[in-house]
């Protein structure tokens, strides 16, 4: 069974009929800047990779979002390296690898863009610039069209990374200039310090101010990464979950990996009559081929 939302709710419909759609659960295995310090099962070498995102799979995501580092964990964006933990994961599962894009704070537009030219199915697009902790994430609007561009190129179907409500403007002006084809797919990252506060009040707004036949995803940041997921799951939205944007399962308590932070709420999706999305799911509620293409 799936829950059917009122007319005029003010929820997001997904799915035919106001029927909500499977949940896509996106794993976030490593992002840039958790350390081994903050939770030693962080994987960080190309094979710990493809295993976490092997595991995350069997516990229920369907999208990797995906970081790599160097031999020495830090953070890069290596074609060659992410090429390297496509191919580990392509033999592992078939979920839809979505490449970042924003790398790590310090690093330049044309380091950030490198993994887009393998093609992959997804990569990240940030639409705009924000304080990022202590950092600046710099995201002026040329760089903006300069990687939707490159990802149109590439035939990549871009996901809008959503820091601060100014963003969504700034994708419907990427849609008016033909650099982004509506209907998108954002991702609403909230408590980020500097960054959107996460809310539900202002998980509501911006829900309410993407575009006619969005999907989104909410990535909520630390604590509020399961309250968060479950106000999404129960708004008709998808989740984002994993170690890039938390690494505890409870108050003082190290999750043991990401598969267990996917495991959770997928359980408490299923809780809640929500669909866990297969791999073929997620391909088809965020538009893309059925049909992976291999990388180049
Ligand atoms: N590491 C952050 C500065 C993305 O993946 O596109 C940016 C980030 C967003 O993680
Ligand atoms: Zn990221």
């Amino acid at each position: 069974m799936c829950w059917a939302l009122p007319a005029g709710c003010g929820i997001h419909r997904q799915g035919r009929d106001g029927l909500l759609d499977p949940v896509v659960i996106t794993a976030a295995l490593v992002g840039a800047e958790t350390t081994r310090d903050r939770n030693p099962n962080v994987p960080l070498s190309p094979p710990e990779i493809a295993a976490a995102a092997h595991d995350a799979c069997q516990a229920g995501a369907s999208v990797i979002h995906l970081h790599v580092r160097d031999a020495a964990g830090r953070p890069t964006q290596s074609r060659e390296v992410f090429a390297e933990t496509i191919a580990l994961i392509r033999e592992r599962c078939d979920a839809v690898v979505q490449v970042s894009t924003g790398g790590a704070v310090w690093m330049q537009a044309a380091e950030r863009l490198q993994p887009v030219s393998l093609a992959p199915e997804m990569a990240t697009l940030t639409c705009g610039t924000v304080n990022f902790g202590d950092d600046v994430f710099l995201n002026p609007f040329p760089l903006i069209c300069e990687f939707a561009a490159a990802m149109r190129r590439h035939g990549v179907r871009p996901e809008i990374e959503v820091f601060d409500s100014g963003a969504v403007a700034t994708a419907e002006r990427l849609i008016g200039l033909g650099l982004v084809d509506a209907p998108l797919h954002f991702d609403l990252v909230m408590g980020v310090p500097g960054g959107m506060p996460a809310t539900p009040r202002n998980l509501q707004c911006l829900v309410d101010s993407l575009p006619p036949g969005s999907t989104w995803t909410v990535a909520g940041i630390g604590r509020h990464q399961l309250p968060l997921g479950v106000l999404a799951l129960v708004m008709g939205g998808h989740v984002r979950v994993g170690f890039e944007d938390n690494v505890y399962y409870a108050r003082g308590v190290l999750a043991e990996s990401n598969a267990q932070l996917v495991a959770r709420i997928a359980r408490i999706a299923r809780e809640l009559d929500r669909p866990v999305a297969t791999p073929a799911d997620a391909r088809r509620i965020l538009r893309l081929p059925a049909i992976r293409k291999e990388p180049d």
